[in-house]
């Protein structure tokens, strides 16, 4: 048996394996679970003079790190990834965010692995102040496998490239890649139920999202906010700005529609402070306080948490 170049499990091909060659060339992508138990082996190897990365996705950030603060006693070194996609660039705010979860905290970057924005400084930080064997951690889909590619293209020659893709768990075991004597160990993403799963159409379009624009509106009696056919947002006589994909369809309607597939109901009574969380696709608040009736499919995760811009 091999490992995988490309997610690290085990094959009997050369290089990649079927999965990471069929996403690599058809964008053919193929979901696959991960035991818990395998990722909680994988991090409790990291040994507390090695460096620990964590990889956040500023679109997605969860509503807790428990499960790493459980698992890495480790001074964290946190990357904010997926910058390009903000609306606003406020570096310093969306830093500050992070103070409440008591993380250890020791220095924080903003950066996008797709612009290639502030990769440098990144790099040369891990160059003068880290040991030899730095792992990246993360939940799935913060672009983990993305930001070791971009060091290896950035500052090698190796023509190695970690899978990526815009589904959950495309990494399944530890992939360790080797830049000038620093030993870089990508990891799979953590596992949390604050996961949604989308629909390739909806993958697709999140891949292709470009920078946020946000987009207000402003609603006179009761009205729904229809986005993509899988989430209807039932607002009454208040402002609502939606941090969303660009390229996503949303109608606004004087009556509820009918979407075909499995919902929920979640009713909140939100004030201007709160933001409700898309898990996966974005946000959206309120300029006033009052009820937000959300009829959401049931593979989407969304919570409540304090504004973040
Ligand atoms: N817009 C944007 N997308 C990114 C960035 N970094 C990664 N992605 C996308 O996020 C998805 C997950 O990336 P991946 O590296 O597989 O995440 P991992 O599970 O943490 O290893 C992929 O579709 C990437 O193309 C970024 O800086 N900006
Ligand atoms: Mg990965």
């Amino acid at each position: 048996m091999n490992k995988c170049l490309g997610c690290g499990c085990d094959t009997k091909r050369e290089s990649l394996c079927d999965r990471c060659f069929r996403i690599k060339n058809y964008n053919d992508y193929e979901k696959i679970n991960i035991d818990e138990s395998k990722i909680n082996d994988i991090l409790s190897t990291i040994e507390i003079k090695d460096t620990v990365v964590l990889v956040v996705d500023l679109l997605n950030i969860p509503s807790s790190f428990d499960i790493i603060k459980k698992v890495i006693k480790n001074d964290i070194i946190l990357v904010l990834n997926k910058y390009d996609l903000m609306p606003t660039n406020n570096e310093k705010k969306y830093q500050d965010y992070f103070n409440k979860y008591n993380l250890n905290i020791v220095k924080t970057f903003c950066v996008s692995c797709k612009k290639n924005y502030n990769i440098d400084d990144f790099y040369s930080y891990l160059h003068d102040n880290c040991s030899n064997k730095i792992y990246f951690i993360g939940y799935t889909n913060s672009g983990k496998s993305s930001l070791i590619n971009k060091l290896i293209y950035n500052y090698s020659s190796s023509n190695t490239t970690i899978t990526t893709s815009p589904l959950v768990n495309t990494t399944l075991d530890a992939i360790e890649i080797k830049i000038n004597d620093i030993t870089f160990v990508d990891t799979p993403g953590i596992i949390s139920n604050q996961n949604s799963c989308f629909d390739d159409n909806i993958l697709k379009k999140i891949a292709k999202s470009n920078k946020i624009k946000p987009i207000t509106y402003q609603i006179k009696g009761r009205q729904y906010i229809i986005i993509e056919d899988i989430i209807e947002i039932e607002v009454n006589d208040n402002d609502i700005t939606l941090y969303l994909p660009n390229n996503f369809n949303i109608e606004r309607l004087y009556k509820k529609k009918n979407m075909a597939g499995d919902f929920k109901i979640i009713n909140y009574n939100i004030n201007s402070k709160s933001d409700i969380v898309l898990s996966g696709l974005g946000f959206f608040k309120v300029n006033k306080p009052g009820e937000i009736n959300l009829k959401i499919n049931n593979d989407i995760y969304c919570f409540v948490r304090d504004n973040l811009i």
